[in-house]
């Protein structure tokens, strides 16, 4: 019945109101995002002017007798009640005590108002009543008036008439959508003077049937006569118990939180255990590590080391060819330190790659949406896109921010090279020392003592071991070189890959994943508006 339970935590609920409200915006249709906040904003001010008074506002269709029965109420014949439809166009305010409602009239903007004070009816003390324009108006401004204060007012008298209580455009606009609010509405069936005793039940039957149908059982229907004062007593007393519980305010902001969270829950239908899949982040890595060139770099780190091996320790006789090659790794300007903040110059993604990471990436986004309902779908898809047009320059900063190794040369190297130019300087002492007693032996020089290892004189060795074991030692070298440069390529493609994921995992995962924790977020703060 009509005001006797009290809606728990108002507080609470609009709490969750203003969490759902900042993870709609950007996401869900602007028209609820809009209303959801009209409704934060309204509860918000209302609550402000406190729950010391009650406004009721009595609607309806024209000529259905809200002005006759505000005057009945009143005592008064305050508002106009006259045979030219629509009578009234601006709302009317009747105020019963004595504390001031001035604010919340203000707020309301209704201009038009009338004090009665405390006496004669105490119990009615803090009412605000107000005679609305007809809902149905002819004049746009009269029903926007009404529709205005619909919105705003705590409670709501339908004031309806024998022959259009059934009228489809009222119970289509206004009492339908109002199905949530049937707490804090009350029928009056108006004009029963006019009915025999019979049809006013068969009357009252009907529109009680009408309105449980319409999901509106929860609201009292009272006859009423403003012309002959039936009913009246009752009406007031309903009104009465109202104003004296003092929560028709809570009450109509708590059902206004309902009716919204009953809309937003549209969202929140399907499936709750949706993830990025561990197959999804491997299919956008690769399809990501291809993009960058992931196979390129590796392959250049790996010429590079074997370039650079060679030029370090390889045969000297022949190995000063190879500074005339281009380092594969300076081609592409990979630097030996890395750096995010120059670019290299890999050709950057091909048509194939870049159709190779769009289908990844709808994948992602198309699994971690699947069963969900809108807005979700588009939600995830613009997180798992919001990147794609920077990836090229992306994936390009990542490989030149990534160690490829290229700045650690191996010591043996070094050992190497210094033995090779050894083994290159016995070898020229050798030939030096040949030359030297070929000269003698040319000039009839007696021939100088000829220091021997074993049969084969010491130059002779000097100058074949020289060159044999340089050139051995570079052929030693050149497959170390080789196991290497794989390693080094197989160093920088993991650590490559890793950088790569890592960038999957800022740009699309996250952002993905924030989505459906949003979606969490959002759905169980919906439920909190349901109280
Ligand atoms: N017989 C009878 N006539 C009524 C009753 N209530 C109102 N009327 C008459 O119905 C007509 C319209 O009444 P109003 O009170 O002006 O109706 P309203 O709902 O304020 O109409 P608008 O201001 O145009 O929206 C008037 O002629 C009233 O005298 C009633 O209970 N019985
Ligand atoms: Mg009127």
């Amino acid at each position: 019945m009509l005001l006797t339970r009290r809606p728990t935590g108002l507080a609470d609920r609009l709490d969750a109101l203003q969490e759902v409200l900042k993870l709609s915006r950007e996401r869900l249709d602007p028209v609820v995002v809009a209303d959801a906040e009209q409704i934060a904003a309204k509860a918000g001010e209302r609550l402000r002017f406190g729950e010391a008074h009650t406004v009721v506002a009595l609607a309806g269709a024209t000529g259905s007798g809200k002005s006759s029965l505000f005057n009945m109420l009143v005592g008064e014949p305050l508002s106009t009640v006259g045979m030219r439809r629509p009578t009234t166009d601006v709302a009317h305010a009747a105020v019963w005590g004595s504390q001031d409602a001035t604010s919340l009239l203000d707020w309301l903007e209704v201009p038009r108002r009338h004090l009665l004070g405390a006496e004669p009816e105490p119990e009615l003390d803090g009412l605000v009543l107000l005679d609305l324009p007809d809902v149905d108006s002819v004049q746009q401004s009269n029903r926007l008036e009404a529709e205005r204060l619909v919105e705003r007012v705590d409670l709501l008298v339908w004031v309806l008439d024998p022959q259009k209580y059934a009228d489809a455009a009222l119970h289509e606009r206004y009492l339908l959508p109002l199905a949530a609010h049937s707490d804090i509405m009350l029928i009056v069936l108006n004009q029963v003077d006019r009915l025999s005793p019979e049809a006013r039940t068969g009357c009252l039957d009907d529109l009680t049937a009408l309105l449980k149908s319409e999901g509106l059982a929860a609201a009292p229907v009272l006859p009423a006569s403003a012309r002959t004062g039936d009913g009246i007593p009752s009406l007031r007393a309903v009104l009465a118990r109202n104003v004296a519980a003092k929560q028709a305010a809570v009450r109509r902001l708590a059902a206004d939180v309902s009716a919204l969270a009953e809309r937003l829950d549209d969202a929140c239908v399907g499936t709750t255990n949706q993830a990025v899949t561990a197959a999804d982040r491997t299919s956008l890595t690769g399809a990501l590590s291809a993009a960058a060139g992931v196979d390129v770099v590796s392959e250049a780190v790996a010429g590079a080391y074997r370039l650079r091996a060679r030029r370090a320790t390889g045969w000297p006789v022949t190995a000063w060819t190879s500074r005339l090659r281009l380092d594969p790794a300076r081609r592409l300007r990979l630097r030996d330190e890395p750096s995010e903040l120059v670019r290299t110059s890999l050709p950057g993604p091909s048509a194939l790659q870049r159709a190779h990471v769009d289908n990844a990436l709808r994948r992602v986004s198309d699994h971690a949406a699947s069963g969900l309902p809108q807005p979700w779908p588009q939600a995830i898809r613009r997180a798992a896109t919001s990147s794609q047009n920077r990836m090229p320059d992306l994936l390009d900063q990542a490989v030149a921010g990534t160690d490829l190794g290229l700045g650690r040369r191996p010591h043996w190297w070094r050992a190497a090279g210094t033995m090779q130019w050894l083994l290159l300087g016995a070898a020229a002492a050798g030939l030096i020392w040949l030359g030297m007693l070929f000269l003698v032996a040319w000039l009839q020089l007696p021939a100088p003592p000829l220091p021997r290892w074993g049969r084969l004189p010491v130059p002779t060795l000097l100058l074949v071991l020289g060159l044999v074991l340089g050139f051995v030692l570079a052929q030693i070298c050149g497959l170390f070189a080789r196991t290497g440069a794989a390693r080094r390529a197989r160093q920088a493609r993991r650590g490559l890959e890793s950088r790569i994921s890592q960038l999957a995992d800022e740009v699309v995962l996250e952002p993905v994943e924030r989505e459906l924790s949003a979606r969490l977020e959002f759905c169980a703060a919906v439920a909190r508006m349901r109280g």
